[in-house]
């Protein structure tokens, strides 16, 4: 009888998939359709308003728009004459992850991303309408194994974890600011560290009866921990970790609107809100108009819609 053939087992079906792109059935960001130089704001309302602020186009048409299956909306033109995107990206560093990687695998040449949020004010110099812009930013994460057990029992880690701060690029960050300080004048505008919490709740220190938070003092800690913390929101420092970790391919600074002061309670009158937002995304348009990445989005000068601009 002839020896049995050893045979060398299949390799097993990779659990790994090859590149960041929506699963079938969902429709992301297409080739053509997103520039490499994106503004990214947090709500439909925002993105539609500052899409205004696009060269017109032809004929006096809009500008390109697409609302993906997951539901951010990218709109696509030109600002000044170059290829400019503007994506409502939605709240939370889960989003921010979506936005950036599907985004990025559908533009070839190095992008620019510039956030304008908006955010909760942890101190003076700070103040209500006046814009933060990020020197860096850090991460708050509440940490569930903190509560596994009662507080203060001995081995349990704390309940937030501060991460270290990343550095927004430079040369963007001092653009914006410098864009942001034109349009609004040197006393709306302070630099500083950037708090990035993964709830809008117990890791931005708000109180609740109905859950076991102990986040009582987060904020005094956080301003202990980092003096020139200013600003509280929810998805600048994922952008800047991307950026860093982006192999060269992605720089991004990030700036947020200060709604609301946490130490006096105060919240930004609604009518406040869309000027601010007009007058920060032209600061962000510009500063992604001057950024140092190539003016073509696709290798070659390929076409895309841009160019209906
Ligand atoms: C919370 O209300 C949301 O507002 C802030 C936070 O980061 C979070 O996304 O930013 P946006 O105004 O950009 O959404
Ligand atoms: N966005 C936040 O994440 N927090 C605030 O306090 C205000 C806006």
């Amino acid at each position: 009888m002839a020896p049995p053939v050893l045979r060398r087992a299949p390799p097993p079906p990779s659990l790994t998939s090859p590149s960041p792109r929506p699963p079938p059935g969902r429709a992301g960001p297409q080739r053509g359709e997103v520039a490499n130089r994106i503004l990214s704001v947090g709500d439909h309302s925002r993105a539609g308003a500052l899409a205004a602020l696009l060269d017109p186009a032809p004929g006096g048409g809009e500008p390109f728009r697409r609302e993906s299956s997951r539901g951010f909306v990218t709109y696509t033109g030109r600002y000044r004459g170059v290829p400019v995107s503007i994506v409502a990206t939605l709240m939370g560093m889960a989003n921010m992850d979506f936005v950036v990687r599907e985004n990025r695998a559908v533009v070839d040449a190095p992008m620019a991303v510039v956030r304008l949020g908006s955010c909760g004010l942890l101190q003076p110099p700070a103040h209500l309408g006046g814009v933060a812009v990020a020197r860096e930013a850090l991460c708050c994460r509440r940490n569930p194994d903190a509560f596994d057990a009662p507080p203060s029992t001995p081995g349990t880690p704390e309940p937030f974890h501060l991460t270290r701060p990343i550095p927004a690029d430079p040369a963007l960050r001092g653009a914006l600011a410098a864009a942001l300080r034109a349009e609004l004048g040197d006393s709306e505008v302070f630099e500083g560290t950037n708090v990035t919490a993964d709830s809008f709740y117990s890791s931005q220190g708000r109180l609740s009866d109905h859950f076991d938070d102990r986040n009582g003092d987060l904020l005094d800690r956080i301003v202990e921990r980092h003096p020139s913390a200013l600003s509280l929101e929810m998805e600048s420092f994922h952008l800047l970790d991307l950026a860093r970790s982006s192999r060269g391919s992605l720089r991004a600074a990030v700036c947020a609107i200060g709604f609301a002061e946490r130490w006096t309670n105060a919240f930004l009158e609604p009518e406040r809100i869309r000027v601010l937002e007009l007058a920060g995304g032209r600061a962000a348009l510009a500063t992604l108009v001057g950024a140092d990445v190539p003016e073509d989005p696709l290798e070659g000068g390929e076409a895309g819609v841009w160019d209906g601009f």
